[in-house]
């Protein structure tokens, strides 16, 4: 390759390049976004370093990443390929090896893969800023390129295993403190290069071969983790495999990195590692709408109508996010207890160590603002309607934001099922009316769900895609229908356990079936928590238009008419008091009385049966929702569920989980169940032409 004539540069390829300063040489890689350790790289590392054991007057090489971080991590697209050389593990190797010291500069997110280069060189600088860490455990994997024999044999086995066991990122300053780097620089990282390369030469930074090092086995700490372990993640199985490659760094390297290779082999195998690596990928496809390129409004401040327990969440939400945000409730008793409620919210803001006490306080002297006037909420950028499920208190609202909102306005409704459309057409700016759908708690949940009418705009929907990235939070575009992605598909899926619970599970054996799932709670405790009274009021609603073939249970109704609305009313289908919570015979009684009734003799379910009904159902509906078009892909079915409903993020989503099910057995067990219910049981069009094509949801994915 011929030497860049502005910068002197010559590199092996594209990705590599090699700048050289009398006896020193820079190593420059350059791979945006994130520097992965894609083929291109690490081809391109490997020659670039072996080129500089040739070159006499070389002594000393600074490695260095451009752009906005140093290596983020091996390249996950190439995951599930046919493994190209040379692998990350012989890169990192050979860098160890090299009889050129090399110092490299750590910046941005140094992670995975890109540290354990990081931790092959001769000695480490981080730049201020710099996260390093191994995320490996979150994508189902283990550090697999001796970063589970490096780390521990500089920080020492406790602190390797608390880092690669959790993922979690850790500061510069934290990284020194552990011995994981040997120093820290205010510099660019090309500056940092030349100066680590220079102390090397001089002495003044050690170098050292990290393989060469030894590690006292810790088995104290060992047994504390695997005893961690068990009791938080029994379901999960790389954490365990990563404790496992840890234990064996007191072996010699050699040794020691075949245990890593053998456990990191195994981990690729398993399908929870597809499940974490499509979670992934789901959380950023979700962003790819087809109004992308439509340019934000700007929201310099946000109106809240309603200080429920929605609009105080949504309000803490946006106060979080450094929005200044004016409440609007109906009297003054309304914004007493909206009012109380974000300062509660704050408080477990401050608890959780997401918000400083003085922060606090800074933000409920300054930020927040009410009134009982919706002409309060004249000049905000924003306004988000979150009071009753009732279209005419919504129509009484959104009519007089439309005489009083600022022209360019967006004005949302956190509807969790109205017509948005509707809603919309109250207004004579329907462009500027957008369903933003919170998750309770909607101050901590991930998701929102953007609902887009048909005229909503293109810069609208983008409007609201921007807030979430403010928010923090996961964006997923939905049409509109009774539930819209997520409620939809969960209020026909309850039905499913409704029936097994009529036909003779007990509430909290399905429970059981689906946290066993890996689920973070099952229906009945969602139930009971969420408040049986809401979907108490939905069922009367949806009476009137019910099918006379649907088969109804109201066992949940009873419940609520003996005023047991759930974990708020001391019981449900579970009793909450102060001993714990346990079932409820008393809702055991109401099943029993009401099987009665139907004529059912009650028969057992295995755990196996209730998951695979339950998921069945899921599919099912979310299969109708896509081929409805409110849902874009798959993917974000998947997301919608993983960021708002505690789906198993290992099993990656019911559309990943329902590929690797198949739409032949999918369809297969609809059927029989039909058998049953030949109503709630029928195959959607798409699912039966699946089965038959043998097209995947993932393949879809690529092409919507
Ligand atoms: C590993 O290293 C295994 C080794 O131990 C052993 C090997 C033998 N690969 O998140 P963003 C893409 S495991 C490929 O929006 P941010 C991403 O999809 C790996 N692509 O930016 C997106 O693409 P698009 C351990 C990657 O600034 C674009 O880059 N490493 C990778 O919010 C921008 O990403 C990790 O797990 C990758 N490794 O956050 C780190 N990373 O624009 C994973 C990103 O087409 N990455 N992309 O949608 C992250 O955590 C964040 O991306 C990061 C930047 C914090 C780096």
């Amino acid at each position: 390759m011929q030497p860049d004539p502005r910068t002197g540069e010559t590199g092996p390829n594209d990705v590599v390049s090699i700048e050289r300063h009398g006896p020193i040489a820079l190593v420059a890689l350059d791979n945006p976004p994130v520097n992965a350790a894609s083929h291109a790289l690490r081809t391109g590392l490997w020659q670039a370093v072996e080129q500089l054991q040739d070159a006499p007057e070389i002594r000393a090489i600074g490695l260095y990443g451009k752009g906005r971080t140093f290596i983020a991590g091996a390249d996950i697209r190439e995951f599930g390929k046919p493994p190209l050389d040379p692998w990350l593990p012989d890169v990192c190797n050979f860098l160890e090896n090299s009889a050129k010291p090399i110092a490299c500069i750590l910046h941005g997110t140094t992670l995975g893969g890109g540290f354990e280069i990081a931790l092959s060189c001769h000695a480490r600088v981080a730049l201020k800023g710099t996260k390093a860490g191994f995320p490996e455990v979150t994508l189902g994997i283990l550090p697999g390129a001796g970063g589970t024999q490096r780390a521990p044999r500089l920080a020492g086995m406790a602190a390797a295993l608390d880092m690669i066991t959790s993922g979690r990122q850790i500061s510069a300053q934290d990284a020194l403190d552990h011995g994981l780097v040997d120093g820290l620089s205010e510099d660019d990282p090309r500056e940092a290069a030349l100066q680590a390369a220079r102390d090397m030469l001089d002495g003044k930074l050690p170098v050292r071969k990290t393989g060469a090092l030894e590690v006292t086995h810790d088995e104290a700490a060992l047994q504390a983790m695997r005893d961690k372990l068990a009791k938080a993640q029994p379901l999960l199985y790389s954490p365990h495999k990563c404790v496992e490659a840890v234990a064996a760094s007191s072996q010699p390297i050699t040794e020691g990195l075949k245990e890593e290779r053998r456990l990191y082999n195994a981990c690729m195998e398993s399908p929870q590692r597809a499940g974490l690596i499509h979670a992934f990928f789901a959380e950023r496809a979700v962003a790819k709408i087809p109004e992308a390129a439509a340019r934000p409004r700007n929201i310099a401040s946000i109106g809240v109508i309603g200080g429920g327990t929605m609009g105080s969440g949504i309000a803490t939400a946006a106060l979080l996010a450094g929005f200044p945000v004016t409440l609007s409730e109906r009297d003054q008793a309304g914004l007493d207890r909206g009012t109380a409620a974000i300062s509660r919210n704050l408080d477990g803001a401050v608890k959780r160590g997401k918000l400083s006490p003085e922060g606090r306080e800074a933000i409920l002297a300054s930020k927040l603002a009410t009134s009982t006037d919706l002409a309060a909420l004249s000049q905000a950028d924003l306004i988000i309607e979150a009071v009753f499920e009732e279209m005419n208190v919504k129509r009484e609202i959104f009519e007089t934001l439309d005489r009083i909102a600022r022209p360019g306005a967006m004005l949302a409704s956190n509807t969790s099922y109205l017509d948005i459309n509707e809603i919309a057409a109250m207004t004579g700016r329907p462009e500027d009316v957008i369903g933003l759908h919170f998750f309770s708690p909607a101050h901590v949940m991930r998701l929102l769900e953007v609902v887009v009418a048909e005229k909503t705009s293109a810069e609208t929907v983008a409007t609201g895609f921007a807030l979430a990235k403010a928010l923090k939070k996961t964006a997923v575009r939905s049409g509109v229908c009774d539930g819209f992605i997520g409620n939809r598909i969960m209020t026909f899926y309850k039905k499913a356990a409704d029936y097994m619970m009529m036909d003779g599970a007990a509430p909290e054996e399905i429970d059981r079936a689906m946290t066993g799932f890996g689920f973070a709670m099952g229906p009945y405790q969602v139930a009971d928590l969420a408040g049986l009274d809401i979907s108490w009021a939905a069922n009367k609603r949806r009476a009137a238009t019910r099918p006379a073939e649907e088969r109804y249970i109201p066992i949940a109704d009873r419940l609520c008419e003996n005023g047991w609305f759930g974990r708020k009313s001391g019981q449900g289908f579970y009793v909450y008091d102060e001993t714990g919570v346990r079932p409820n015979p008393a809702a055991l009684e109401i099943i029993g009385a009401e099987r009665g009734k139907a004529g059912i003799t009650p028969r057992a379910f295995t755990s196996d049966e209730i998951v695979s009904r339950f998921m069945t159902a899921m599919i099912l509906e979310a299969t109708r929702v896509l081929e409805e078009g409110i849902a874009l892909r798959p993917i974000d079915i998947d997301a919608v569920f993983l960021f708002g409903y505690g789906f198993p993020r290992f099993r990656g989503g019911p559309m990943h989980t329902a590929d690797l099910i198949g739409a032949g057995e999918l369809v297969r067990r609809i059927e029989a169940y039909a058998a049953e219910d030949s109503y709630y049981w029928r195959v959607p069009e798409l699912l039966r032409k699946m089965s038959e094509t043998g097209e995947s949801f993932a393949e879809m994915n690529g092409k919507r």
